[in-house]
């Protein structure tokens, strides 16, 4: 399919290396796509699901240890450890080059070798770039298919050009003791082994969308960010649009599909879904940041997802969607998950594979971070301007966190560089997504930790003076947003999902100059919340926009521990922003 010599020179090292017995390329046609699902059916790789009521879906069940995102086994190998950071676990590259090359050495054996091209990214678009994965998964290849614009189209925009991302992953035994998840930045390419979960072999997502373009960014001057976009229209028909960074399983999906309350969806407002995990953002000729979501599809966390909290997600899960760890209902080969409804099916087969009644288990039918690849054209709110090349004009950044006590419902830093400090101060609860303990409060800046292809201090540099590149009228403000305090009952004190539009009314008021807020320790707070048609005290409103000093201040003590170890690498005016809160918390 090609004659590119900087491909086929690669694609000959790797097929030497990994004897994989064919190697077939992927055109991105239906007629080849559909014949791999039908070969992934015989094989038992995947499982064809009720195709009248969910037509072209797909079930595919992990191995039990394989299920979520091992940041342990994730490395950034940079010739140097510093250039890595803290942040990442590093090993020199000729040395991880050769631990990896005695793993794929013959791991295609008697197994065919897919080569898919492909673009994060609208095709040709001046913020997409390219890239090629070998994979010996077939599942990979339904999901690329979803999750990026594959196939010929890419290959031609490609043309004689050598600059993608050269991908590999070879599924192997999936032997977690030997899975590797491998970024080398320096030579655009990406090694994964031993895995065949979504984060791990996805390439073109976390490894490629946030890893390595985060490096390119820096090199090139833009930003790869963990964040949804969302477009909100006003009754005048006027939309204006928001990037939200929350970590892993914190709310991302759901924000970017919300349903306004009714008062509000009555008046006209409305959501538009531009990107719901990675944004791609870059300053236009006019001096503002545009956005892209560089991916094509949603690989959303299934658990939570029902027709009241995130109808969108859900209907964009009907057709042409691959379901991942969820539960199968025996009865009608549909799939059903914890939060779905009420209503678990009696002949069901759990995440696992055993048949049970799902009526009376006492485990979790579907794993936590059971997942959906749903096409983003499927979802009924996804935006005019998702193809857009140019992106869209981002006018707030939202920052975000799961966090039960400590952050208010919402504040706004005081200017872009405080901004950049509250997005450098986040901290959150762990959740399934990342193998390891949950419900643990970690430090997650950006909430780009797991997901930061260098030096973490040298990333927060780089948004500082990105910053500085903006005009600071025409700059986004930051915001920091928390949907998850808890109260001592160990309730959640805010409704969340829809009526989380309230907070974004607020958060857009102020981009245009037009609510009130007043000044606290930690940034501008709102005077009030529309709490129309709402069921919430008073109280409970005032505690939610509350600022517990004592609580900040032992936070600050945390901080001042968690950035240290970035060292000299970490920017005086993040210690400057860090002193001034500790400053105005004692005053
Ligand atoms: P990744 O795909 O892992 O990056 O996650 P995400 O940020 O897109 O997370 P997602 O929207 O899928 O939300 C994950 C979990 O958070 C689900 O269990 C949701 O039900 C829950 N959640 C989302 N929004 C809210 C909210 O406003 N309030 C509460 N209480 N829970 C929420
Ligand atoms: C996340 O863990 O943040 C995800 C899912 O969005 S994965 O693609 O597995 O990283
Ligand atoms: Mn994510």
């Amino acid at each position: 399919m090609t004659n590119n010599t900087a491909v086929k020179t690669w694609l000959d090292e790797m097929v030497a290396m990994c004897q994989p017995d064919e190697v077939v390329w992927i055109d991105g046609s239906e007629a080849q796509l559909e014949a791999l699902r039908a070969e992934a059916v015989s094989t038992g790789e995947m499982i064809k699901l009720n195709q009248e009521k969910l037509p072209g879906c797909y079930y595919h069940r992990t191995a039990e240890n394989d299920v979520a995102r091992v940041e342990d086994r994730t490395y950034i190998c940079t010739p140097t450890e510093i250039e890595a950071g803290p942040n990442n676990n590093w090993m020199a590259p000729d040395e991880m080059y050769a631990k990896m090359k005695a793993l794929y050495t013959g791991s295609m054996k008697g197994r065919t070798m897919y080569v898919i091209p492909y673009s994060m990214g609208p095709v040709g678009s001046p913020f997409s770039k390219i890239g090629i994965e070998l994979t010996d998964s077939i599942y990979v290849v339904l999901n690329m298919n979803i999750m990026t614009r594959i196939g010929k189209a890419v290959m031609d925009q490609l043309g004689d050009n050598g600059d993608f991302v050269k991908c590999l992953h070879a599924k192997k035994d999936v032997n977690p003791d030997d899975r590797y998840i491998v970024h080398f930045p320096q030579d655009s390419t990406i090694w994964s082994v031993n895995s065949a979960y979504g984060g791990n072999v996805l390439l073109g997502k976390k490894c490629f969308a946030l890893r390595i373009a985060s490096y390119l960014g820096r090199n090139e001057g833009w930003m790869a960010e963990h964040m949804l976009i969302l477009g909100l229209e006003n009754p005048q028909g006027e939309v204006k649009y928001i990037a939200a960074a929350f970590p892993s399983a914190c709310g991302k999906t759901n924000l970017a599909m919300l349903i306004p309350p009714e008062y509000l969806k009555k008046k006209g407002y409305k959501v538009w879904t531009v990107g719901d995990d990675i944004a791609w953002l870059r300053i236009g000729p006019d001096g503002r940041l545009y956005a892209i979501n560089p991916e094509a599809g949603f690989f959303g966390v299934a658990p939570g997802t029902s027709e009241k909290t995130n109808y969108n997600a859900l209907q964009a899960t009907k057709k042409n969607t691959i379901f991942t760890n969820v539960a199968i209902n025996n009865d009608d080969m549909t799939v059903w998950w914890e939060g779905l409804d009420k209503n678990p099916p009696e002949n069901c087969t759990e995440w696992k594979g055993s048949v049970v009644n799902g009526k009376t288990y006492e485990g979790k039918l579907a794993h936590p971070n059971s997942r959906f690849t749903a096409p983003a054209v499927n979802c009924p709110c996804i935006s005019p301007e998702f193809e857009n090349p140019q992106g869209v004009p981002i006018d707030a950044i939202v920052f975000g966190g799961r966090r039960a006590k400590t952050a208010p419902l919402v504040y706004q830093a005081r200017n872009w560089q405080h901004g950049v400090f509250v997005g450098a101060n986040m901290a959150s609860e762990t959740t399934a997504a990342a193998a390891g303990a949950v419900g643990v409060v970690r430090r997650d800046p950006m909430a780009m930790k797991p997901f930061v292809g260098y030096n973490m201090g040298d990333y927060f540099a780089h948004w500082l003076e990105m910053g500085k590149k903006m005009d600071p009228e025409k700059a986004p403000k930051i915001f920091h947003v928390n949907w998850f305090r808890l109260d001592d009952e160990g309730n959640f004190m805010w409704p969340g999902f829809g009526d989380n539009m309230r907070v974004l009314l607020w958060i857009l008021d102020r981009c245009a100059g037009k609510a009130d807020a007043v000044e606290s320790p930690i940034g501008y707070l709102p005077v009030d919340i529309d709490t129309t048609d709402l069921d919430i005290d008073k109280d409970v409103l005032k505690e939610l926009l509350s600022v517990d000093k004592k609580v900040w201040l032992e936070d600050v003590e945390d901080a001042k521990k968690y950035f240290a170890q970035y060292g000299d690498r970490l920017p005086k005016e993040i210690w400057d922003e860090l002193e001034t809160l500790e400053t105005k918390l004692k005053a």
